[in-house]
């Protein structure tokens, strides 16, 4: 394929992923704070993680130099959120998805942005005039855990495009392009168009593919949606969703599919493609 503008850069994309985790935090308000013996037992852990590592693998000093100039590279780089969410946060979600019920979740990402439009449904998310991909729609309900709908739940909608770009961290993209906040109606239903992402794959000329370079790893995540679905008084759901029959499904780099996660869409018989799945809130 011809590029028909300059492919984003891992180091603009990590810049803007960090601008992005920062600002989102300082809209945050503030937990509680962290106790002495949390910060302790939890540290004290990870460190005892690294130093057995160390002693098993016989790490020498050149390695640990390496190591050294590695984390301040992923740090200039801008891509502590991305290294993170690809490599830790998948293990973060199950031990919270432990304690929950409804849909099953999944990571967060680097690349969510808060503030999108906001469509009833039906909605079709902003797209450019000449958007590429297989149209897709996506329909569904949202109910509570005791099967009642739940009228206008919110669906923060997120999403690559055909080539695996997402707004907001590709500079060739429009603001917002394939992003929204889609309200569903009455009875918790939804109607939203859109076209399929392709699957994603980590910049490789950031710390990040190097490291996945170095180890003999491959950078994709099969394609998937982004979904915050929320509604008043209930959990919020963060989770991601496939497509039966992707590309890396089984070896998604950052661990974050789940078998009910995958979507199965049918063929219209003109090119487009139809799917429904419905989403179970739990109440907060
Ligand atoms: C993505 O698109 C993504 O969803 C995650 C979790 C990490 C990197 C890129
Ligand atoms: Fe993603």
């Amino acid at each position: 394929m011809t590029a028909t503008h300059d492919s984003p850069t891992a180091a603009g994309s990590g810049d803007s992923a960090t601008k992005a985790f920062r600002a989102s935090r300082d809209s945050a308000s503030v937990g509680p704070a962290v106790s002495q013996e949390r910060v302790s037992e939890v540290v004290t852990h990870l460190l005892a993680g690294i130093h057995s590592t160390i002693r098993s693998k016989k790490v020498t000093y050149d390695e640990f130099q390496a190591a050294k100039q590695y984390l301040i590279d992923v740090g200039e780089g801008g891509e502590w959120p991305l290294i993170l969410d690809v490599f830790v946060e998948h293990v973060v979600e199950d031990v919270a998805a432990e304690a929950q019920d409804g849909t099953k979740g999944s990571i967060l990402g680097p690349y969510y942005l808060p503030g999108q439009v906001r469509l009833d449904t039906p909605a079709t998310l902003p797209r450019r005039a000449d958007e590429q991909g297989t149209e897709l729609l996506f329909a569904g309900q949202v109910r509570d855990t005791a099967g009642n709908p739940v009228p206008g739940a919110e669906l923060d909608v997120w999403q690559a495009d055909h080539e695996g770009y997402y707004s907001g961290f590709a500079p060739h993209l429009p603001d917002g392009n394939l992003r929204g906040v889609v309200v569903a109606d009455a009875q918790g239903k939804f109607e939203i168009h859109t076209i399929e992402p392709a699957a994603y794959q980590i910049p490789t000329d950031g710390p990040t593919g190097a490291l996945i370079e170095a180890a003999g790893w491959h950078p994709w995540r099969p394609a998937h949606l982004h979904l915050m679905v929320r509604a008043p008084e209930h959990r919020t759901i963060t989770t991601q969703l496939y497509f039966r029959g992707g590309e890396w499904l089984d070896s998604d780099v950052a661990s974050a599919t789940k078998p009910e996660l995958i979507l199965d869409p049918v063929d219209n018989g003109d090119g487009t493609r139809s799917v429904t799945y419905d989403f179970t809130l739990e109440p907060a």
